[in-house]
């Protein structure tokens, strides 16, 4: 059988191990075809002192005329690290135009961490991305993400009624199943799905140390998964178990990334 192709939409950030540099590498891995439209090209992700930005919304329509003449579409869409609003109404016109019937749609949100916005980002865009995620089948947010969609503030702490509220909640704004990451209980991590009114959870081993980039790693091993047939609770233990493997194999000191070539390589 021939590999899914689909296409994934994020920044391309020269170093530091985040957005395409990952998601390129472990969809293919996994057996995906994996086309690619950049969003943006930075010199190094937001985390470090400095970096500069080149938003490429410029030249997607001349990409998308391209593939116009090509006949080509994508049997899914994994959207993650978009940067402007512009990207946005760009990949809605991907959507319309470049998909095969019954494409999954995989959104990560991505404009936050640990109750802030990431760097460049404000509130214009988060109410963008609620808007957004209505063209989603999967939502995968952080709940930074979440609570900035829902416009809630982010909890000091939190139990399974808040999360399940907080899931439920975003029903105001999509019919995507939504998937939260990173839910921590009792010593565990892992995730709260939403789908079809009922909610699960995927919980895993919490691992000391977090690294930056490990959301990425997560949305495209499920991704990977998911569009290989698997259900969307085994497709998030599989992803969750590779993060995990992912960060016991990362040094101390290796802040801007998991060394996730050595988990690839025993894959
Ligand atoms: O890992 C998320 C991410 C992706 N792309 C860029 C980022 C970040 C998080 O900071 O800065 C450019």
């Amino acid at each position: 059988m021939q590999p899914k192709r689909i296409l994934t939409m994020q920044d391309l950030s020269c170093v530091g191990q985040c957005s395409l540099t990952v998601a390129l590498p472990v969809l293919s891995a996994m057996g995906v075809e994996a086309a690619v439209l950049p969003t943006a090209i930075l010199s190094t992700h937001t985390m470090f002192k400095k970096w500069t930005y080149f938003d490429l919304t410029c030249e997607i329509e001349n990409i998308y005329n391209g593939w116009r003449e090509n006949d080509i579409k994508f049997e899914g869409f994994l959207l993650g690290y978009l940067g402007k609003k512009s990207l946005m109404d760009l990949a809605e016109k991907a959507f319309d135009d470049f998909s095969t019937q019954n494409a999954p749609i995989i959104i990560d949100p991505v404009f936050g961490d640990n109750g802030k916005l990431y760097g460049g980002f404000d509130l214009e865009y988060v109410k963008a991305m609620r808007n957004l995620v209505r063209r989603a089948h999967i939502v995968v947010p952080n709940l930074t993400e979440l609570c900035f969609m829902l416009g809630w503030e982010y909890p000091e702490s939190y139990d399974k009624q808040y999360i399940e509220s907080a899931l439920r909640e975003m029903k105001k704004y999509t019919s995507a199943t939504v998937i939260l990451t990173g839910v921590q209980f009792d010593g565990k991590i892992g995730e709260a799905i939403l789908a079809d009114g009922n909610i699960e959870y995927v919980m895993g081993e919490k691992l000391p140390t977090s690294y930056h980039g490990t959301g990425d790693i997560f949305a495209s091993v499920f991704t990977a998964n998911y569009l290989n047939g698997k259900g969307l609770a085994k497709s998030c233990e599989n992803a969750g178990k590779f993060v995990a493997d992912c960060i016991r194999s990362t040094p101390d000191g290796h802040f801007y990334g998991v060394c996730f070539e050595k988990v690839l390589n025993k894959f």
